[in-house]
């Protein structure tokens, strides 16, 4: 064995990568070296915790001709950090010092080899989309013994996460099936609608955009377990279209526009989708035709306002936050603060540090402005819940207050944000308040925003504190925002290195769109 892999799928000498916030993501030709090096790294990370990792070979929101890979942890988790250092160390290492690198991380891990390994691999459409002649998984493959895994084939990124999750926990958290998948959501789901009363047509239906990628397929895959109870119109399904090509959550997100290829008419309930379906975002257009976006923050907003009121409902005092980043709008974090009155926490940008934050309270609504997010419920709130849900000692209205916490548990998708999950809650959540989406978009206005990119020679020379609200270098660079925004009303801007493509983003809000348009472009050229 030793000798094969020295000499297969050789690195390109010189070329370094680096396994950032999502896993490592970049031109599709670059990547032989790096799926059959995580494909042994996977096979290593299992055997160091005897559980089954998964692989999602995914670039999510990237263009067409990028790709990339990413490991899940045991309980559906991101890959933990020192793993991720292991990551980039084994991709960097050049051929010939392969063996070593690998013999380097089973010695500091005190890795048992004889130790079992399994792993669970997910793709999404694009090997299919590029007509690879060889598919990127055929190299993970070569570096897992085929006997140790389970190719799931086309997957979204957050069912391969719960695949993992249900796998470690034995069937606890459900099946490690896509048809297991869907009957706990969709059974969660007509569990929630039942207390929606005469819903219309127009309320059980909803527009998709699948960002011509693997979430349109999901959606037809799952539509049967629906009972026609949510009607979806699917559009870029990419039967046409390229993938994430002027559609998917991220292009409606950044552009605040519709995507290309939906067919909507005034007022209908619209959702995008990114590539690889861990995303969701919102939207309609008014009778003036003016488009409205319900991006990440308003998601949040409303999960968080229909949790906090059945907890008061179900009498259960537990501690429920949200946590956001600093592309949370300002508009929304005063409304969650001060209106709703819930804890507010900032992280870095990266869902395992909005993760990791929200673990801290019994309930935790984690959602990037992007719409990358989901909730998290603590083992004892799930055991009060239980009880409660099993009481039979109590008033009605917190005896249904119990069972509809329960039923949004189950809906919910707790290893990963999960644009399937996020929108059978979202559209249960309207159905039971009986809101349409004008009514949910009313709940505060968002502070226009404008977010850029810059190309920079080196971008990690911007350096960033204060959940990357503050720059600290270069120097000066910080002091120069900080004067750019003093000149607009109720303005806030700020840079940070992308983790996931070659530039620096800059954010800007402030209290008109043209405001917010020419501070974004005067603190981009400040960053230069
Ligand atoms: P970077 O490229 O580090 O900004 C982007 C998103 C993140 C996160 C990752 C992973 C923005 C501004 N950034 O990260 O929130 O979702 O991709 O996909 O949306
Ligand atoms: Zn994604």
């Amino acid at each position: 064995m030793a000798e094969e892999i020295k000499n297969l799928h050789p690195k390109p000498a010189g070329l370094v990568l680096q396994y950032g916030t999502a896993g490592f993501r970049t031109n599709a030709n670059q990547l032989d070296h790096i799926m059959f090096r995580m494909g042994l790294l996977a096979a290593l990370r299992s055997k160091k915790t005897k559980a089954t990792i998964g692989v999602m070979v995914t670039a999510s929101h990237n263009p067409e001709e990028d790709n990339g890979v990413k490991l899940v942890d045991p309980m559906g988790e991101m890959l933990t950090a020192t793993w991720e250092g292991f990551a980039t160390q084994l991709a960097n290492t050049e051929q010939e010092e392969l063996l070593t690198a690998l013999k380097d991380i089973v010695k500091k891990e005190e890795i048992n080899m004889n130790q079992e390994a399994s792993v669970f691999v997910g793709k999404d459409t694009r090997y299919i989309i590029l007509a690879h002649k060889q598919a990127n998984t055929g190299k993970l493959k070569d570096g897992i013994h085929p006997l140790l895994s389970v190719y799931y084939g086309l997957v979204t990124t957050p069912q391969l996460h719960y695949m993992v999750c249900c796998k470690n926990t034995h069937g606890k958290y459900g099946d490690a099936t896509l048809e297991g998948y869907y009957s706990k959501l969709c059974q969660a789901f007509l569990q929630l609608t039942k207390n929606a009363s005469n819903r219309t047509d127009d309320q059980k239906h909803l527009c998709v955009d699948g960002a011509n990628g693997i979430g349109a397929l999901k959606v037809r895959e799952m539509e049967s377990h629906l009972k026609k109870e949510l009607q979806i119109s699917i559009f870029n399904d990419g039967s046409e279209g390229k993938l994430n090509h002027q559609c998917g959550a991220d292009f409606v997100k950044v552009q605040q526009k519709p995507p290309t290829g939906i067919d909507m008419n005034s007022g209908d309930r619209c959702c995008s989708f990114d590539g690889d379906a861990d995303r969701i975002v919102y939207y309609y257009t008014d009778s003036q035709g003016l488009f409205h976006l319900l991006d990440g923050d308003k998601i949040a907003t409303l999960i968080s306002t229909f949790l906090k009121e059945l907890l008061v409902q179900a009498g259960l005092d537990l501690k429920i936050a949200v946590v956001q980043t600093a592309y949370a709008n300002g508009s929304s974090t005063h409304y969650l603060e001060n209106t709703m009155k819930v804890i507010v926490r900032c992280t870095k940008t990266g869902v395992k540090h909005l993760h990791h934050a929200a673990q801290e309270f019994d309930v935790g609504v984690y959602f990037e402005a992007n719409g990358h997010g989901t909730v998290l419920f603590s083992k004892s709130a799930e055991e009060k819940l239980q009880q409660l849900a099993e009481a039979t000692n109590i008033n009605d209205e917190r005896k249904k207050a119990a069972l509809l916490l329960q039923s949004t548990v189950n809906i919910i998708n707790q290893t990963v944000g999960d644009a399937i999950s996020d929108m059978l809650l979202i559209e249960a959540i309207l159905a039971i308040k009986g809101m349409t989406v004008q009514q949910w978009d009313a709940i505060y206005s968002d502070l226009p925003n404008r977010q850029l990119k810059v190309k920079v020679s080196d971008r990690r020379l911007i350096e960033t504190t204060d959940a990357e609200r503050r720059a600290v270098s270069p120097a000066g660079l910080q002091e120069a925002i900080d004067t750019l925004v003093k000149k607009y009303s109720q303005a806030r801007s700020f840079v940070r290195p992308s983790g996931t493509e070659d530039v620096v983003r800059v954010y800007a809000e402030a209290n008109t769109q043209e405001s917010a348009n020419a501070l974004a472009h005067e603190v981009s050229l400040a960053v230069y």
